[in-house]
């Protein structure tokens, strides 16, 4: 805040810096988890210079974040899970060529119900569900074990529990709040992304949201290519360059009628697609 970024040496040491002038003019700015030079500030000094930021694998707007080696997308039965929210996420990390990994968290609230239904629909998009719970330990073994060596960003609507997840997992000291009761919705209690090492694991708290945009236009025939268990289908349509939503002889609409492929990922794509046609069309405005 305030300018101000904590770096961290391989060491474990850390230093309180504060970016060059020149990355303002080039508009760029060190995000959590970049891997930066600098020059540590005297004893006197309050802070020292972040001096360059080494290239990125991949970089995040929302949440703002770099070289993140695994995505994972968490939701919860309460909160209810926000499913385009997560298909955008997905979108993201597909065109970032990024895994992500869906985390159900709260199984104790309804033993396994919500991550049942989810990965009856997103196992079949080559997306992993993990069953857990934060509070009485269900399925975070299997999580960890999974986390061993990545650079895994939690992300996902406020009050899911990304925080107590991390704190359950690598007893790091995230700090979590309560869900509002009438609205059973987060409160927001993580304002800032932070970057843990724990385990020989990074994990990065980011604060919930709950509206993500598609920022830069997307060329609507391109959307198709981040769902994988479309692509394997579209051989098969009658015509090509089809877009799966009003065409005849469609076989991904015939496989999300069948059941073949979910019906709500299906629906949920055809939205993304007409919100990706209307912002294309006006992409010179
Ligand atoms: N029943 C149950 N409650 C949980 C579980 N995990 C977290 N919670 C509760 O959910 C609420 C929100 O948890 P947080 O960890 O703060 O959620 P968050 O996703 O970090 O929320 P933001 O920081 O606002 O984005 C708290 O009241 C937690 O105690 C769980 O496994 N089971
Ligand atoms: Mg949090
Ligand atoms: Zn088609």
């Amino acid at each position: 805040m305030g300018g101000l970024y904590t770096a961290r040496t391989d060491d474990g040491l850390e230093y309180v810096l504060r970016a060059k002038k020149k990355f303002r003019r080039q508009r760029v700015t060190p995000l959590v988890g970049d891997r930066v030079l600098f020059t540590p500030g005297e004893i006197s000094d309050e802070h020292g210079w972040v001096e360059e930021i080494l290239p990125r694998a991949n970089q995040f707007v929302r949440p703002p974040v770099a070289n993140v080696t695994l995505l994972c997308v968490t939701v919860s039965p309460v909160p209810e899970p926000d499913c385009l929210l997560v298909d955008k996420l997905l979108v993201f990390a597909q065109m970032q060529d990024l895994t992500a990994v869906l985390v159900v968290n709260k199984n104790d609230l309804d033993g396994g119900e919500t991550a049942a239904r989810l990965a009856a629909a997103y196992e079949r998009a080559g997306v992993k569900v993990f069953d857990v719970s934060a509070s009485s330990g269900w399925g975070l073994k299997e999580l960890k074990e999974r986390l061993r060596g990545e650079s895994a960003c939690f992300s996902g609507q406020s009050g899911v529990g990304k925080s107590s997840l991390l704190n359950a997992l690598f007893s790091v000291r995230a700090q979590t709040g309560e869900i509002s009761e009438k609205i059973s919705r987060g409160k927001n209690t993580t304002r800032h992304t932070e970057l843990f090492e724990a385990d020989g694991c990074r994990v990065y708290d980011t604060p919930g949201f709950s509206l993500l945009e598609i920022g830069e236009p997307l060329d609507p025939v391109m959307v198709q290519e981040w769902y994988p268990e479309m692509r394997s289908l579209r051989d098969q349509c009658r015509f090509e360059g089809c877009c799966h939503v009003s065409e005849p002889g469609c076989a991904v609409r015939e496989a999300a009628q069948k059941g073949n492929i979910d019906m709500g990922r299906y629906t949920r794509y055809t939205i993304l697609l007409e919100d990706a046609r209307e912002v294309w069309k006006n992409r010179y405005r």
